[in-house]
Order: C-alpha cells, then sequence, then structure tokens
C-alpha cells in the first residue's frame, strides 16, 4: 500500500476548492464602447466616462466602485432631473442582473472622473477598473472624445 496515494474524498476536496476560484473568475462583466467626453473648458477638474458594462454571465454581479490611475477619484453617478433642473448623484453600487446590459450615457448613468493627474487631451486611452461587490476587479478603457459644440 502506497503511503502517497491520497484517500479518494480527499483528493475530490482538493479538486473542487481548487477550482472554485477558477469557476468565480470565469465570467465577468465587461466594459464596452467606453469614451470620456472633453468638455470645452481649459484643463476640466471634472470629466464624465460613458459606455455599457455587460454582464454575459449566469449570476447577478454589482459593480461597487471603479478607479483609474488616471484620476485622483471616480464616482458611480446617475443624472436625473430634478424640479426641472439637472442633478447627479453618487449611487452605492450598479447591480447587473444576468444578460443583462447598464448603459452609461449623457444625462444617465456616468463614471465621474475627477482630477485628473495630467492634462487630459482627445484621443487619449484612460484605464479604468471596476471593482465588483465579490472583490473581482474588470479592466476596461475610455477614449476621451472631444464633446461636440
Ligand atoms: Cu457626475
Amino acid at each position: 500500500m502506497s503511503r502517497r496515494q491520497l484517500p479518494r474524498w480527499v483528493l475530490a476536496a482538493l479538486v473542487s476548492a481548487a477550482s472554485l476560484p477558477a469557476l468565480a473568475d470565469e465570467c465577468k462583466p465587461v466594459l464596452k464602447e467606453g469614451w470620456v467626453n472633453l468638455p470645452p473648458v481649459p484643463e476640466p477638474m471634472m470629466l464624465a466616462g460613458y459606455g455599457r458594462i455587460e454582464n454575459p454571465c449566469k449570476q447577478a454581479v454589482s459593480v461597487a466602485s471603479a478607479s483609474s490611475p488616471a484620476f485622483m477619484h471616480v464616482g458611480l453617478h446617475r443624472s436625473e432631473i430634478v424640479d426641472g433642473m439637472s442633478r447627479m448623484r453618487a449611487i452605492g453600487e450598479l447591480p447587473l442582473a444576468p444578460g443583462s446590459t447598464a448603459t452609461l450615457a449623457p444625462g444617465g448613468l456616468h463614471l465621474m472622473l475627477m482630477h485628473p493627474s495630467a492634462p487630459v487631451k482627445e484621443g487619449d486611452k484612460v484605464a479604468v477598473t471596476l471593482k465588483l461587490k465579490d472583490g473581482r476587479e474588470v479592466a476596461g478603457v475610455l477614449v476621451v472624445k472631444q464633446a461636440a459644440p
């Protein structure tokens, strides 16, 4: 009898424990067609990021926060019309049902990019990281575009 052979149940436990993180990591939301609206003002301190966050997975996920090495702070915001005035507020999280897409667009959901570490120019590619509530991260890119006049 070999002592190096592990009982079958130990092996099964090891295999399933090892594959759990891999399975959880298998499917992630994706950020598509990300862009940053560059307003026609010199060196803006706040810019809005847009795009589509798709959740192709069978599990619901929630975006808890976002960050970018190019900005001091990135917030999840939603613009709304309140009493005829456009206001925006920070949202705590952005839930994504299985198979759903959140559209970030002018007048609605956006990533609020605050205090750029360097001036932002048209054509720049801004790296962003979406942090999910389950601890995983989604990397994305926002292309800087000049606002339409
Ligand atoms: Cu905002």
